[in-house]
């Protein structure tokens, strides 16, 4: 990691292979930015373990981990009205949390300038949906510069600071899933470290920044005259970008990784159509798009997701008379799904037969790659947790599930969580499903990072409006499923020790009586406080804690002294029920063809939480095994 920081602060220009998410802080110490938030989330992640690289007293910029993407946007704009110029980052569903603050940016004087920058998720890799994200940027009057690969990652985000501290607004830099996680060699240019000014120079003289009453009219006209200069100066932008053909006859506009995969496709193709690459997506520049059309009797417009940018093209041809016939999503029907090059072939194929043939299956059947569905690790104690819990129900309870790993515990053989939303989402439902709803207990799941994010307004109104459900806390210290980033009740804040948060006191002060908390591999133990919990009438809450086995077991193995242990079945004791398969479910068993269970020795961490499973105590204490991890 040090090899990586020490990169990310070199001075003379270099080339490296680096992913799109690393590439970008290189660009934010390039370009002097100063404060930068995030919440994690898929695909961005990676941006901050790049940034936790540079060791904290040579970062040239503040960083911080904000509890949900709205505050660290906030923070982010408060920043910038003190003239730094800030980012925020954050996964495509975190603009939904972010929504109520972020759609106002464009309205204010943010004289710094501000970089959103957005990992959308087409392929719904690591989301619960696939919103593309183009759309709030019309709806708030945001530029969005879109870059296709890590060189442009880093050159737009340049651009993309340059432009929101000139105009002093807010810049949504959009990337995916594949642009964040592609790596290729990357130039960067040299960098020399400027003093820094940290002069608070926050004005109300700068504003208005109060958008109430007549003050939003003002306000608004600003974002729309700012959008204008940035359709002006995108005529000019070297971010987009003609590959000229010499095809009169037919054109392609597309944008980002389609544009890779259409030219990837187009290789062997004789008559290539000529691509006009739009770098900067919206506002679209207009005459760029109006030549184009001009100079080709048909135009197929080819962008991933939703069709924003066809009926912006088809919306000019319409305005100017044009006869150049515009096809995009309405003709090849594909709105789904990452514009792969197998994806772009089958939709160009479908546009242009003649031109690119339907791709044809593969001569040799190849086999299928068998199903890998989700689990959670070997000792998860959200496992342990599930376990009980599933045992300890009546089975007739509804079970609501929230964002994080112990979502997993809608799989089978657990089936605990039988409806998700979003972050912070189950108590609300859960609420409306206790409402009218005399016999069947409803019992909520929350993790420890979602309960700071977005968990606490429901909590609060459950209590407030006196719902009967049970509240269950996955606490494992950590936000394990975007990659244990730290959490307000972690102890830890971005590699540096700090108070916690405790859930339990926060629960205490507003006033919940019922609060029962257990480590979760004390299976009876936690099955029983379930039961009283939801025998209470009214808002009950069981914390159910284990640390997260994967972090935990991660820095074990870093120790020196680590021993590995790993439990053994005892086959003359082993009465081959499968409880450990089939109900406990950890992924270290594997059912051999004769009826017997194998420990898996290359997944065993030596937990010993299944052996509570084991109705005939097959499964013998972990033992020291004579291999380091
Ligand atoms: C609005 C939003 N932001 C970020 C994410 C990415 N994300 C998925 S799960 C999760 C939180 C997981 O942490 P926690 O609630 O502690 O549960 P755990 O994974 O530790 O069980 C996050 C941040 C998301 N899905 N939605």
């Amino acid at each position: 990691m040090k090899k990586m920081g020490d990169m990310l602060l070199r001075q003379e220009p270099f080339s490296e292979i680096v992913m799109g998410n690393t590439a970008i802080v290189r660009a934010m110490v390039e370009a002097g930015t100063r404060v930068v938030t995030s919440y994690p989330g898929s695909p961005t992640p990676e941006i901050a373990a790049a940034v936790a690289s540079i060791p904290k007293d040579a970062r040239p910029f503040y960083f911080e981990f904000s509890t949900n993407e709205k505050v660290a946007t906030e923070v982010a704009y408060g920043a910038a009205l003190n003239g730094h110029l800030s980012t925020v980052f954050f996964k495509s569903v975190g603009l939904n949390v972010a929504a109520d603050t972020f759609v106002q940016l464009s309205l204010m004087n943010i004289i710094g300038g501000m970089v959103v920058v957005l990992g959308d998720d087409p392929g719904a890799n690591s989301s619960q949906n696939e919103q593309d994200n183009r759309h709030y940027a019309y709806l708030s009057y945001t530029p969005v510069l879109e870059p296709a690969n890590p060189q442009e990652v880093y050159r737009f985000y340049l651009e993309a600071a340059d432009l929101s501290r000139k105009l002093c607004m807010p810049i949504i830099l959009r990337l995916t899933t594949h642009v964040c996680h592609a790596k290729e060699k990357v130039a960067f240019q040299g960098w020399t470290p400027q003093p820094a000014d940290d002069t608070p120079r926050f004005d109300v003289a700068n504003g208005p920044y109060i958008p109430i009453t007549r003050l939003v009219f003002p306000m608004k006209a600003r974002a729309l005259e700012n959008l204008e200069k940035v359709a002006a100066w995108a005529e000019k932008s070297r971010l987009n970008q003609v590959f000229d053909h010499g095809n009169r006859k037919r054109g392609v506009i597309t944008m980002g990784p389609p544009c890779l995969s259409l030219l990837d496709v187009m290789r062997d193709v004789e008559e290539k159509p000529d691509i006009l690459k739009l770098g900067v997506v919206y506002p679209v520049p207009r005459e760029s798009v109006v030549r184009f059309l001009r100079e080709h009797q048909e135009v197929k417009v080819l962008e991933e997701l939703d069709n924003e940018l066809e009926k912006e093209v088809k919306a000019i041809a319409y305005d100017l008379g044009l006869t150049t016939r515009v096809t995009g999503k309405m003709d090849a029907d594909d709105w789904m799904g990452e514009y792969t090059p197998d994806k772009v072939r089958q939709v160009m194929a479908k546009t242009w037969p003649d031109l690119v043939p339907a791709p044809v299956a593969p001569p040799v059947a190849v086999e299928a790659v068998p199903d890998r569905p989700p689990q959670m690790c070997p000792g998860c104690g959200h496992r342990s947790a599930f376990h009980a819990i599933r045992q300890a129900l009546a089975g007739t309870d509804i079970t609501v599930a929230d964002i994080g790993c112990h979502t997993l515990g809608f799989l089978p053989p657990y089936h605990m969580g039988q409806l998700l939303m979003c972050m912070g989402a189950s108590t609300g439902m859960g609420s409306g499903l206790s409402l009218f709803n005399k016999t069947r207990k409803v019992v909520t799941f929350m993790g420890d990072s979602t309960f700071f994010h977005a968990g606490l307004p429901g909590i609060i109104n459950a209590i407030f409006n006196r719902h009967n459900i049970t509240m269950i806390v996955m606490e494992n210290g950590t936000t394990a499923m975007t990659g244990h980033q730290d959490h307000a009740a972690s102890g830890r804040n971005f590699n540096e020790v700090t108070d916690k948060i405790p859930i339990r006191r926060i629960l205490e002060g507003l006033g919940i009586s019922h609060i029962s908390e257990v480590d979760t591999y004390q299976q009876e133990q936690l099955g029983k406080l379930v039961q009283e919990a939801v025998a209470v009438e009214g808002f009950s809450v069981v914390i159910a804690r284990h640390p997260c086995m994967l972090k935990f077991t991660r820095e074990q193995r870093r120790r020196p002294d680590f021993t590995l242990r790993q439990v053994e079945i005892d086959q003359e004791t082993c009465e081959r029920l499968h409880v450990c398969v089939s109900e406990f479910g950890c992924p270290t068993f594997t059912l051999g063809k004769d009826g017997s269970v194998k420990v898996n020795t290359d997944l065993c961490i030596g937990d010993g939480s299944c052996l509570q499973a084991c109705p005939t105590a097959a499964i013998g204490k972990p033992k020291i095994v004579n291999k380091a991890g």
